[in-house]
C-alpha cells in the first residue's frame, strides 16, 4: 500500500473526507489523492518522493512556482521578528500602496485571510452602500463558500454535483439571483424585473471555476453599463485572475472598471491572504470609519504580507506576462497538435497561463457547454498524465496553472506524456 493511501486512511479518521478542502479528495476523478511532501519550482513530490510537474500550483497562488528562494527568504526573515501582532504594521501599508498602484480601480482596500472572506465582505459592503439586498451571480462562477454565494456555485460544488449546499437558509438563496455567463439577455431580464433591489453583480471576469471560460466580446462592458444604469455595484472577483492574466488583472485586460474588486491567491504568494477594495466612498463605510462591520484576527498577517509584497515585486519584472503567455502558448499548441494527430475530440480554453482542456465538446462559452464535456475521459486523462509524472487539477471544472518556474522542457515533457496517453487511448478504444 502506498504512503499516500496509508496517510489518506489515517486522515479520513480525523478529517472529513481526509481533506481540508473538498476538491482535494479527487471525487471527480477517483483514486487516492497524493499526499504531498514538498514542492520545488515547477515540481511537487509525493509521500513516496515521486516527482511530478505541477499544474495545480495550489489552485493559482504559485505563479512563481514552489519555494521561490526570495519568498522563502522574506518569510523566514519576517518570522524571526514575530509572526503576528494583531496590530497595524508598516508592511500592510506597503502592500496596500502597491496593490492600489497596480489596480487603479482600488482606491482603498482591506486585507483578509481568504477569498471567501473577501467576497462575503464585499457583498455586505455593497448591500450597505446601496441599501438594497439582492445580489446577482453567474451559474458556474464560484466565489467561496459564504452562505449567500453557494447558490449554483461552480468549483467544488459543481464538481461534487451539488447545485446548492444544504445548510444555506432559503432566505439567503432568495436574495441571490443567478444569471448565465455570456448571456446578456438573461441578465437584462433580471435587471428589468429586480433592478431597483439589486445591490451588486459579482462575477469572475474570466471564469476559472467551470474550467476556463472567457467573457465574450463586450460582455463585461455591457454588465458595467447595466449596473451603472440601475445604480447597482459591479464586483469583480479577481481571486484567480488578479495578477494572473495581467499585473492589473482581468480589469486591465478588458479595460472595465468595477466598483469593488476581490483579490487573493497570488496576492499572498501562497500564504493565507486576500483583499477587497475599490472606490473610497464605498470602502469608508467599513468599520471603524463607517458602520459596516468586518474584522479578522490574522487579517494582514505579516508573513503573508511579506510574501505578497515580494511576489508582486517579482511580477513587476520585465516581460513577465509575455513570458507567461509564451509558456501558455507552447503548451496549448502542443496539446492541440496531439488532439489533432490522435483525433481526440476536445477543445482548449486558455487565457495567458490559465487553461482548461474540455473533452468531447468543440466549444465552451458557458457552464452548460462545460457540463457537456466528457468527464470520464477527463478522469482517464488525469490518471494517464499522473502515471507519466504530470499533476493536473483533479476536476474537469478547474483551471491548469502555468508558473514562471515551468521550463520549456517541462512543457515539452507534458506534451509528450499527453501524446503517449492519447496513443494508449486508441489501443484501448480499438
Ligand atoms: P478561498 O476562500 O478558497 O481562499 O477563495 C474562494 C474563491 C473565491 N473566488 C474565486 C474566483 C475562487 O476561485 C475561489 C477559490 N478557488 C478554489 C478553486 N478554484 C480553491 C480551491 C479549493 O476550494 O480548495
Amino acid at each position: 500500500m502506498t504512503q499516500s493511501r496509508k496517510l489518506f486512511q489515517r486522515a479520513a479518521s480525523k478529517i472529513p473526507g481526509g481533506v481540508n478542502s473538498p476538491v482535494r479528495a479527487w471525487k471527480a476523478v477517483g483514486g487516492t489523492p497524493l499526499f504531498i511532501s514538498r514542492g520545488q519550482g515547477s515540481y511537487i513530490f509525493d509521500a513516496e518522493g515521486r516527482r511530478y510537474i505541477d499544474f495545480v500550483g495550489s489552485w493559482g497562488p504559485l505563479i512563481l512556482g514552489h519555494a521561490h528562494p526570495k519568498i522563502v527568504e522574506v518569510v523566514r526573515q519576517r518570522a524571526a521578528s514575530g509572526v503576528t501582532f494583531g496590530a497595524p504594521t508598516m508592511f500592510e501599508i506597503e502592500l496596500a500602496e502597491t496593490v492600489e498602484r497596480l489596480v487603479p480601480s482600488i482606491e482603498k482596500l482591506r486585507l483578509v485571510s481568504s477569498g471567501t472572506e473577501a467576497t462575503m465582505s464585499a457583498i455586505r459592503l455593497a448591500r450597505a452602500y446601496t441599501g438594497r439586498t439582492k445580489i446577482v451571480k453567474f451559474d458556474g462562477c464560484y466565489h467561496g463558500h459564504s452562505d449567500g454565494l453557494l447558490v449554483k456555485a461552480g468549483s467544488g460544488v459543481a464538481t461534487l454535483g451539488l447545485p446548492d449546499s444544504p445548510g444555506v437558509p432559503a432566505g439567503f438563496a432568495r436574495e441571490t439571483l443567478t444569471s448565465k455567463y455570456n448571456d446578456l439577455k438573461l441578465l437584462q431580464k433580471i435587471f428589468d424585473r429586480h433592478g431597483k433591489d439589486i445591490a451588486a453583480v459579482i462575477i469572475e471576469p474570466i471564469c476559472g471555476n467551470m474550467g476556463v471560460i472567457q467573457p465574450e466580446l463586450g460582455f463585461l462592458s455591457a454588465i458595467r453599463e447595466i449596473t451603472q444604469k440601475s445604480n447597482s455595484l459591479l464586483i469583480f472577483d479577481e481571486v484567480i485572475t488578479g495578477f494572473r492574466v495581467a499585473l492589473g488583472g482581468a480589469q486591465e485586460l478588458f479595460r472595465v472598471k468595477p466598483d469593488l474588486t476581490c483579490l487573493g491567491k497570488i496576492l499572498g504568494g501562497g500564504l493565507p491572504l486576500a483583499a477587497f477594495g475599490g472606490r473610497s466612498e464605498i470602502m469608508t463605510l467599513l468599520a471603524p470609519v463607517g458602520p459596516v462591520y468586518q474584522a479578522g484576527t490574522l487579517s494582514g498577517n505579516p508573513l503573508a504580507v511579506a510574501a505578497g509584497i515580494a511576489t508582486l515585486k517579482l511580477l513587476r519584472g520585465r516581460r513577465v506576462y509575455d513570458e507567461l503567455e509564451a509558456k501558455g502558448d507552447q503548451l496549448e499548441e502542443g496539446l492541440a497538435t496531439v488532439l489533432k494527430r490522435r483525433r481526440i475530440p476536445a477543445t482548449i480554453n486558455r487565457v495567458g497561463s490559465m487553461m482548461t482542456l474540455f473533452f468531447g465538446v468543440d466549444r465552451v462559452t458557458d457552464p452548460d457547454d462545460a457540463r457537456k464535456c466528457d468527464q470520464k475521459q477527463f478522469g482517464r486523462f488525469f490518471h494517464g498524465m499522473l502515471k507519466r509524472g504530470i499533476y493536473l487539477p483533479p476536476s474537469p471544472f478547474e483551471a491548469m496553472f502555468i508558473s514562471l518556474a515551468h521550463s520549456s522542457a517541462d512543457l515539452e515533457k507534458t506534451i509528450d506524456a499527453f501524446d503517449q496517453w492519447a496513443k494508449s487511448q486508441h489501443s484501448v478504444d480499438r
